[in-house]
């Protein structure tokens, strides 16, 4: 029997609208509303920013962090809501322009692994025992202002001291090729599987994948799914669509490639993705042109598709599939899929 899953959405999912050609189009929802919006829509769980959770967390004592936290942790159990992550957001400020755990000023580095202490914190208090580390700005615009090899030692180092701080902690690395710098350092999801194992705790690093960033890598979200599901490493992911090569653009789940999105809903069912208490989050934006009545039509969107595409999935006739692979008739086994999903048998 397989399983049901579970939906997870970050609060920066509901957004005003904001590019980098043009400001806000619609008004900020207040967090509290945000969060009864998304229970509202079946989703379980969020994922927090460490700020989103404690803001100006920097500014604050442990204890004040502690008691902040475990009220907000209160009022979400009151709607019904657990929190599936908590990461540290080390880009918006102005000191993480050059990155944070590879910047070239030592200063940045120690301050970035203090704020990431801070987060695991935050998670600790807040139930969860998973932090995501979405690299922002660990990379260059410039390869040559940064050592490679040694931005990788450091990335190691930062992780170590992370597991260090916190016996329990794990960490999910979400890689992305670029956006907002010109080239990363943990591009792909073998990136991020690849340093967890060099970590002093491998068991406890593991990989969130985002379907829009394995496709501005080239590569495909089913499969990068794939390779940290064999070897364990898959703890989350960020389910969402992407038009090819361009900015990133965080659509609907299923909205640009429906087959796409399909393989993926495949691989995460026949891997009983969610059997050990992952979460399905989705981390797809609005279009900007969407009017204020209709801003969390892509939150109900992407659930809606996902869960018709897991129908889609077993509903498959895998014997069918089998024959027509074992014949090496992939022209007819591409029909068959085409024609599922179409509707058409
Ligand atoms: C941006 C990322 C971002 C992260 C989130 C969690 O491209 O996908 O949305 O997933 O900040 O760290
Ligand atoms: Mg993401």
């Amino acid at each position: 029997m397989a399983g049901s899953y579970r939906f997870s959405v970050g609060p920066w999912n509901i957004h005003e609208g904001a590019d980098p050609f043009g400001p806000t189009v619609r008004a900020s929802v207040p967090f509290a509303t945000k969060m009864a919006a998304v229970r509202a829509l079946g989703y379980e769980s969020v994922m927090l920013h460490d700020d989103d959770a404690v803001p100006e967390l920097e500014r604050l004592s442990p204890q004040q962090i502690a008691s902040e936290a475990a009220a907000l942790k209160d009022s979400l159990a009151n709607l019904g809501l657990t929190v599936e992550l908590s990461a540290p957001r080390l880009w918006e400020g102005g000191q993480w322009v050059d990155g944070g755990y590879t910047a070239n000023d030592p200063t940045v580095r120690a301050a970035a692994l203090e704020r990431t202490k801070r987060c695991i914190d935050v998670c600790r208090h807040l139930g969860t025992d998973l932090m995501v580390l979405w690299l922002a700005r660990e990379g260059t615009y410039v390869r040559e202002s940064k050592s490679a090899v040694r931005s990788v030692e450091l990335l190691l180092e930062a992780i170590n001291a992370m597991l260090a701080y916190d016996p329990d902690i794990r960490i999910a690395i979400e890689p992305k090729p670029n956006e907002p710098m010109d080239i990363a350092y943990l591009p792909t999801i073998g990136h991020a599987v690849a340093i967890g194992y060099r970590s002093a705790d491998p068991s406890r690093v593991g990989a969130l994948v985002e379907s829009a960033h394995a496709i501005l890598a080239g590569l495909d979200p089913a499969d990068e799914m794939a390779f940290a599901l064999s070897a364990g490493k898959l703890w989350s992911v960020h389910l969402n669509d992407q038009n090819g090569l361009k900015y990133d653009q965080d659509k609907s789940f299923g909205a640009a490639n429906l087959r796409t999105a399909f393989d993926q809903v495949l691989v995460l069912e026949d891997a009983g993705y969610g059997s050990r208490g992952e979460m399905v989050a989705f981390d797809v934006k609005a279009m900007r042109t969407t009017r204020p009545e209709h801003q969390l039509q892509h939150l109900a969107n992407s659930r809606e598709i996902f869960l018709a595409l897991v129908d889609k999935a077993r509903s498959l006739d895998r014997a069918t599939v089998a024959s027509l692979a074992a014949a090496r008739d992939y022209e007819g086994l591409d029909r068959l899929v085409l024609r599922h999903l179409l509707g058409l048998d």
